[in-house]
């Protein structure tokens, strides 16, 4: 067993942490505030590689692996949720779901673009009424022999907005089940395909979150990902490396608001000293300190689980229960440390507490964690 990080690893781990602070930290209050992440901001994370982490670069991709994206995914995610959830699900969502199960023609007319970042991806699975319970899928596509018609709505998708492509999962035949249920790539503008209002959200806020409407509209058949039936199962195997994604932006929030923290103990005094010499203080800042390194050590597992061609689907929602859960109670305690700084917005951890919730209720909330660890720990 060997703990330490190749060179490789470290020069990413930099790379990304030296970008978040120079281009990411200024105007991030402002963009929370104004609920807005520039496309200037998003071209240079396509340009250094961060939009297309894993992918072959024979499509564009940086060909890098599981552990160079969480290293990513946490620096990105101590100063900026909102460009990371961009970055996670663009990586493990889109370009992963194609890389692995679209056809070579797909790849090539949409793997390449998103891996470059020269366009965005969104995932559309969520549903007013089927969100965990995911086989409920209310959004049909009738096979029209040529093409399938679309019909539905979907609900909290990131990059919803500015995406240019859309992976849908829709309905094709209700008694088969889950079996009956097909995944499409869509393109932003196709006739019927239209796109609600912004979200006004708690956390996240720079991130760009839609309903998306689909009236009638006409996909190719040639747009359908892998066999009829497939859609279910195709989502299943995507969301279990999201959930590797979002356990390295939960880390890295946790992770940012400690650093914040201890800082603030050092500078920050009460009844004569820095108030990390006081116990209250201190053991807090113990607590978190381990429990964030047992978090990243799950976030570590699951992501070289996937590198070693492991099943990951238990250890990567171990990682996201956990690391969510590390992310939103130390959140609260970074906040609690700065007292009443910790209230405003200047100092940060606001935001990063604003940001943890989210954490715990995308790509799977907690509960559903739970149930794909506890069925697979008695399944054995
Ligand atoms: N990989 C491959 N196949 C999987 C899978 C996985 N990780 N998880 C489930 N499946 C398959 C099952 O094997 C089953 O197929 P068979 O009938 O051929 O055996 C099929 O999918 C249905 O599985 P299951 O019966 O377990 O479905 P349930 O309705 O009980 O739901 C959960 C399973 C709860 C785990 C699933 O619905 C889920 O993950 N829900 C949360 C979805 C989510 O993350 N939503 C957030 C939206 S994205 S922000």
């Amino acid at each position: 067993m060997d703990f330490n990080l190749t060179e490789e690893h470290i020069m990413i781990r930099d790379a990304a942490r030296d970008f978040a602070q120079t281009e990411l930290l200024p105007g991030v209050i402002e963009r929370d505030n104004a609920q807005t992440f520039p496309e200037s901001l998003v071209r240079k994370m396509g340009e250094l590689g961060f939009l297309g982490v894993m992918v072959d670069p024979k499509y564009g991709g940086s060909g890098m692996d599981a552990i160079s994206y969480v290293l990513i995914m946490e620096e990105l995610s101590k100063i900026d949720a909102s460009a990371s959830v961009m970055v996670s699900v663009n990586n493990s969502l889109v370009c992963y779901g194609l890389e692995s199960y679209a056809n070579e023609a797909q790849k090539e007319k949409y793997l390449t673009k998103l891996a470059k970042g020269e366009i965005i991806g969104a995932f559309c699975l969520s549903e007013p009424e089927a969100g965990s319970d995911a086989t409920s899928q209310k959004t049909t596509a009738i096979d029209m022999g040529d093409h399938y018609l679309l019909n539905g709505t979907k609900n909290w998708i990131t990059n919803g907005g500015r995406a240019g492509v859309y992976l849908v999962i829709a309905q094709t035949d209700k008694d088969k089940g889950h079996k009956g249920i097909n995944a499409f790539i869509l393109e932003k503008g196709m006739p019927g395909f239209d796109i609600g209002p912004k979200e006004d959200k708690l956390g996240i806020r720079g991130s760009d979150t839609h309903t998306l409407q689909f009236n009638d509209v006409k996909v190719p058949k040639e747009n359908r990902i892998g066999e009829d039936g497939f859609g279910f199962k195709f989502a299943m195997k995507t969301l279990s490396g999201g959930r590797i994604g979002i356990a390295a932006q939960a880390l890295g929030i946790a992770a940012g608001a400690y650093e914040l923290a201890l800082k603030y103990s050092k500078e920050r005094k009460a009844f004569g000293t820095e108030i990390c010499n006081h116990q209250a203080i201190a053991f807090k800042l113990a607590d978190m300190a381990t429990e964030i390194e047992a978090a990243r050590m799950l976030v570590m597992k699951a992501a070289w689980d996937k590198d070693q061609g492991n099943n990951y689907d238990m250890s990567s929602a171990m990682a996201k229960l956990y690391a969510s859960q590390v992310a939103m109670t130390h959140t609260v305690e970074a906040v609690q440390i700065h007292g009443g700084n910790g209230f405003v917005k200047d100092y940060h951890v606001e935001r990063l507490m604003r940001d943890a919730k989210i954490t715990q209720i995308y790509e799977g909330t907690s509960e559903i964690q739970k149930i794909v660890i506890s069925r697979g720990i008695i399944k054995g």
